[in-house]
Parts: structure tokens; sequence; C-alpha cells
């Protein structure tokens, strides 16, 4: 088998991926035309998917949102991301998604609703492949802002919600202000990850996993930054949802080959990493690509990779006896 095949083949969970951010330019431009969305100085869709860090990136993101309307549209974009999902070897995804970025274009959330879990089934069928949402509260609409994002996710509630995230601009909004919330959410049975430590300090991945007491952190790079908190996570065996090209625009860390990248430096330090692609089309990625990249970079032996897929399918929210029969 080729090594490509094998990166392919291994059962793999998504648990970190952006709805939104997983659009292809192509579908972006036809969106984009379809529902009248104009586009900066009339570039190809293809030469926005560039950006220099997380601000940049996020005003594509942004874009991208404003192009998805009706409950179709929703279903495509959800079909065609989980498509990409199977091809690449997954077996299970949780899929983050922005409400807010829709609400603002005057789309309802039950709209939104029904074309995600209509993509869901479509993906079921075709590729036998199981998937969740995750609904993503974005920092900057604040605490106030959360509490009203979480009693519009608690009024509506289909069983393929599993959790809540929080995701955007990371460093102005610490995770304290968030913290009411989290625990209304978790009181109602909601699973809870938070972005922290992508361009937000070693700080907060510490507020993340003691303050709002969380044992899944997405990205959480900057934890590298304090011995002794490494040292905590590790004991708490919390999970880091990572993604290596993320890390290219995002983060300090742009050189995967080097032995000082965060990522291979949490593996080294023996903590819970699994990989995953955050915004695959946005990012030019793959999932089995991740894996490929981080093989390659990292040097890590096939047995190892086979390790770190394990970990994603342990570190998932599936339930219990679910996530036995497929280990
Ligand atoms: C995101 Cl903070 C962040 N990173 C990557 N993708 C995103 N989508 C929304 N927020
Ligand atoms: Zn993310």
């Amino acid at each position: 088998m080729s090594l490509e095949g094998f990166f392919r083949r291994i059962p793999k969970a998504e648990l970190h991926l952006h709805l939104e951010g997983a659009v292809s330019a192509s579908t972006f431009a036809e969106l984009a035309a379809q529902n009248g969305v104009a586009l900066p100085d009339g570039k190809p869709t293809e030469d926005l998917y560039s950006y220099g860090n997380l601000l940049d990136f996020l005003k594509v993101y942004d874009l991208v949102c404003a192009s998805v309307r009706s409950a179709d549209d929703f279903s495509r974009i959800t079909f065609e991301a989980l498509e990409r999902c199977a091809l690449g070897g997954a077996r299970y995804v949780e899929l983050f998604f922005s409400p807010h970025a829709h609400l603002a274009h005057g789309v309802t959330y039950s709209t939104m609703l029904e074309g995600i879990l209509d993509g869901f089934r479509r993906a079921r069928e075709r590729y036998g492949l199981v998937a969740k949402l995750i609904p993503a509260h974005a920092k900057p609409l604040g605490a106030e802002g959360g509490e009203r994002f979480l009693d519009m996710v608690l009024a509506e509630r289909p069983a393929e919600i599993i959790g809540i995230g929080f995701d955007y601009d990371e460093r102005p909004n610490p995770p304290g202000m968030f913290l009411g919330i989290v625990e209304r959410a978790k009181a109602a049975g909601l699973n809870v990850t938070n972005h922290a430590g992508e361009d937000g300090p070693a700080d907060y991945v510490r507020d993340t996993v003691d303050l709002l007491g969380l044992r899944r952190v997405d990205h959480g790079y900057h934890v590298v930054d304090d011995p002794a908190l490494m040292e905590r996570c590790r004991e708490l065996d919390v999970v880091f949802t990572c993604c290596p090209s993320t890390t290219l625009v995002t983060t300090v860390w742009r050189d995967l080959a080097s032995p000082d990248h965060a990522i291979r430096r949490m593996m080294d330090a023996g903590l819970n990493v699994t990989i995953h692609t955050d915004d695959p089309p946005m990012f030019g990625t793959t999932l089995d690509r991740e894996y490929a990249l981080i093989a390659k970079n990292f040097g890590l032996s096939p047995a190892r990779l086979k390790e770190v897929a394990l970990a994603g399918l342990a570190a998932s929210w599936l339930d219990p006896e679910t996530k036995r029969t497929w280990m």
C-alpha cells in the first residue's frame, strides 16, 4: 500500500473542523454569486484563501459564512465537508458551526439545523459516516452574547448536538469571561470545548482547564510556554485537538520541520494530542494530509500514527458504549 493509502485508511476521528471553513473555493464562488455576496476587488475565491494571520483568515471566513443562506446551501456545504472527511478516512466527525455569522444575515437557527442535519443524513447514507454537531460561540460577542447563544442552543436541541465550543478572536477575550455560560451548558448535559493557546497565552490554556474545568482544548499550543502547566495537563489527560496546517498561518510556529514546533513538543512531552484539519480547503489541506505532514516532519512510525488516530476516537464525545465497539 502506498504511504498516502496508509494515511487514508487509518480509521480516524475528525474532532476539530469548522463547517464554514470546509467550503471549497468553487462552492464559495457559486454560493456568493447565487446569494448576491460581493467579493473584495472581484477576486477569484481561490485567491482569497490566503492570509497572514488569524484575523485575516477570519475576515474571509465571515465572507464564506455570508454566502450560505438557505437550508439547501447548508445541506450542500455539510455534505461536501463530510464527503471530504470520508474520502480522507474519517469514520466519525464532530463539526463546529458559527450560528452568529448566519443570524447576522437573517438566516434562522432552525434553517441552519435543517440544512446541516440533512447533510448529515446524506453523508451517512452515502459513506456510513457518523457526524455530530457543535454550535460555537464567537468570543468577541462577549458573555452577554454567549448567554443568548446558549438560550438558543438549549431551545432547539436535536440529538446530534453534543456540545458547544468557543472560537474566533482569542486574545482580547479570556476564557474566564465565559464561566457562567460553561457552567450552565454543563448543567444542561452539554460537552464543552474552548479554542485557547492558538494566538493567546499559556494562561488561557490554564484558565480553560482550571477555571472553566474543561478537559478538551482546541489548539492549545502555548501550553509549551509553561512546563508546570504541561505536566498538569498530562496528569489530567487534557485532550488537545491540534491542526498542523493552521499553525503555519495563525501561530508563531510556522515551520513543522523545526524541533521547536509546539505540536511536536506537546507530543514529545506525552500530552494527549489529536490531529485534525480546522478549515481544510481554506488552509489547503485534508485529514489524511495532516497525518502525512506530522509523519514526515516529526518522523513518526506507522504504529505511532495509529496510536494518534485511536487517541482521536478515544477523545471523542461519542457515548462510551459506541466508542468501545469502534476501538
Ligand atoms: C476559528 Cl479561532 C478559529 N480558528 C479556525 N477556524 C475558525 N473558525 C471560526 N473561528
Ligand atoms: Zn478551530
